[in-house]
């Protein structure tokens, strides 16, 4: 089974698809932890992901594909965050899946509005060590620090100007992707504005009604 989750900026994609992975048994896979792990090694990506804008379109589908190719074995069941954001990215996706005798299961498209999805980054913390999610206002670390015993921090990229240059790149390019999906009555629309334990009921409760878990 393959599923990809879709939102803007701190629509809560990592948040629930942690959740999510662990209850279905899929293998994680997160773009934006795949890109700032190729930037330690990579100036030119460093700059581009800390100014909030994002990898070009075809070098990120070549690291992705690549990765896949290569981890295969671990990875029969996915759940993709960050990637596709683009419609091209999504017909590569789905023509590797289909190449390997596999498919995209579900489309998942988180909605919240850029006023909340700001609110939300700028509380954000996450663990230097594991990559735990936390919020200092709604889910709140114990003790100042995560549980893996990690130091919290910020991610480069939650600063205003380069929050404002990715909630462009959404609108302008995953919007796209988004409209592309919903004319095929390809996407899940949830709300996500509410918590993150009642989005992550209403989520499974729509992919068991749609039969797919
Ligand atoms: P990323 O890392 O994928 P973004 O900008 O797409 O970055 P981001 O910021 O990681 O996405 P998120 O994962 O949607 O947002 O949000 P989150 O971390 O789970 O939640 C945000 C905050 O809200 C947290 O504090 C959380 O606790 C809280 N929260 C979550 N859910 C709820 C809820 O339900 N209720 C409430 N009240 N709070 C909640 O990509 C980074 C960069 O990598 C490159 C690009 O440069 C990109 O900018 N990249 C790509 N480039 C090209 N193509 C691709 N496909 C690429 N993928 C990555
Ligand atoms: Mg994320």
């Amino acid at each position: 089974m393959n599923i990809i989750l879709l939102g803007a900026p701190g629509s809560g994609k990592g948040t629930q698809a942690s959740m999510l992975s662990n209850k279905l048994g899929l293998y994680y896979f997160q773009t934006g932890k795949l890109s700032r792990d190729l930037a330690k090694k990579d100036k030119r990506l460093r700059e581009i992901i800390n100014s909030g804008k994002l990898i070009p379109e075809q070098e990120m589908t070549m690291y992705v594909i690549d990765n896949l190719s290569k981890n295969r074995s671990k990875m029969n069941n996915i759940l993709f965050e960050g990637f596709p954001r683009f419609i091209s990215q999504y017909k590569a996706l789905a023509e590797f899946l289909r190449s390997k005798g596999d498919d995209i299961d579900a489309v998942i498209s988180l909605d919240i509005s850029e006023k909340e999805a700001v609110r939300r980054i700028s509380s954000r913390r996450i663990c230097e060590k594991c990559g735990e999610v936390y919020n200092l206002i709604t889910n709140p670390p114990s003790k100042g620090g995560c549980k893996c015993g990690g130091k919290l921090i910020q991610r480069k990229d939650d600063n205003p100007d380069s929050v404002k240059v990715r909630f462009r790149y959404y609108k302008e390019d995953t919007k796209k992707l988004i409209d592309y999906l919903e004319k095929q009555s390809n996407v899940i629309k949830v709300d996500g504005e509410r918590s993150i334990k009642v989005i992550y009921e209403d989520i499974l409760r729509k992919l068991e009604k749609k039969g797919i878990i």
